[in-house]
């Protein structure tokens, strides 16, 4: 469904560099699938509590498998240097885990057909493909979440094409809401940059979708709300066939149960988002179709079988 606010955000998009999408997932649909969140999270109860399990969970020694914190370091590759004021700190990228979650209502909201379809209008073109999919946590104490204003330089291996057509569209899709002391991210509009521009606060309900460009400068801000926490959904967008362009891959977990409850579930459209090849794709043979419902057990293959030697 493609309502006014849809558009006037896909316009601010492309032409300031980045928007607020708000109330884009349902937030009963958002609910339902954080019930699942504390699968991979400490509630944040036990984690203010000082719960040591949960506490547990930001420390590098933590061995409980039920809790997975992927150990991604600074991704702009800076440590931290002590509490004050902004930096990349390490402590800052603790708080992350890798689609596939161990929850099916988790993985279909990675690839949520409001999300999808805002990114196809966006991007302008309905071959795209997801390249980053985590999920982030953050507690106010467990560090200085404040970092420096920054581009991404760490999406693309090569300067980014900055015109219509080449761009990547970056997204948060948040799981709670994300409001003044629970860190909503700083963002310049296009053309400005620091220091000396007016940083807006990206706010906004959970099932809202921040998404911005490469090019805008913006920046992580510190949890300063007694008890406070925030989740999002890392959902990163690029054109088909842009190889330069990526961050996750999903090939290393598509063997295990999660991705295989997923893969079943999926159309070839929310498939190929990950690359799958198309029904009528030179790759298909009847034996290959054979091989993916074996695979996909319930997958509903008859689109890739009903277009064979068309
Ligand atoms: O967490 C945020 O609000 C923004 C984080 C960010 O910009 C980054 O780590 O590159």
């Amino acid at each position: 469904m493609v309502t006014t606010e849809f558009e006037t955000a896909v316009e601010q998009w492309r032409t300031q560099g980045w928007a607020v999408v708000h109330d884009l997932v349902p937030a009963a649909e958002i609910d339902e699938a954080v019930d699942e969140l504390w699968q991979h999270f400490p509630t944040p109860a036990d984690y203010h509590s000082g719960n040591p399990e949960a506490r547990s969970y930001f420390e590098n020694e933590s061995t409980d498998a039920r809790y997975r914190p992927a150990s991604q370091g600074a991704f702009h590759g800076q440590g931290g240097k002590g509490d004050e004021g902004p930096s990349f700190r390490l402590r800052q990228f603790l708080g992350h885990v890798l689609f596939p979650y161990d929850s099916h209502l988790l993985n279909r909201l990675q690839i949520h057909p409001r999300v999808v379809d805002f990114a196809k209008c966006a991007m302008g073109t309905d071959d795209i493909r997801l390249y980053q999919a985590r999920i982030w946590g953050k507690y106010t104490g467990v560090t200085n979440y404040e970092q420096p204003f920054h581009q991404d330089g760490n999406h693309n291996i090569v300067p980014d094409r900055l015109e219509l057509g080449w761009w990547n569209l970056e997204g948060f899709l948040y799981l709670s809401d994300v409001e003044d002391g629970v860190g909503p991210t700083e963002v310049l509009s296009l053309g400005d940059s620091p220091p000396g521009s007016n940083p807006q606060s990206a706010a906004g309900r959970r099932g809202s979708y921040l998404v911005y460009r490469t090019d805008v400068w913006h920046r992580g801000v510190n949890l300063t709300r007694e008890g406070g926490s925030r989740f999002l959904m890392n959902i990163a967008f690029k054109h088909a066939h842009h190889e330069w362009i990526g961050f996750d891959s999903f090939q290393q977990h598509s063997n295990r149960g999660p991705w295989s409850k997923f893969a079943a579930s999926c159309t070839p459209e929310e498939l190929a988002l990950f690359g799958a090849p198309m029904p009528g794709h030179p790759y298909w043979t009847s034996e290959l179709v054979d091989a993916l419902e074996v695979r996909y057990q319930g997958i509903d293959a008859s689109p890739w079988r009903e277009a064979l030697g068309k």
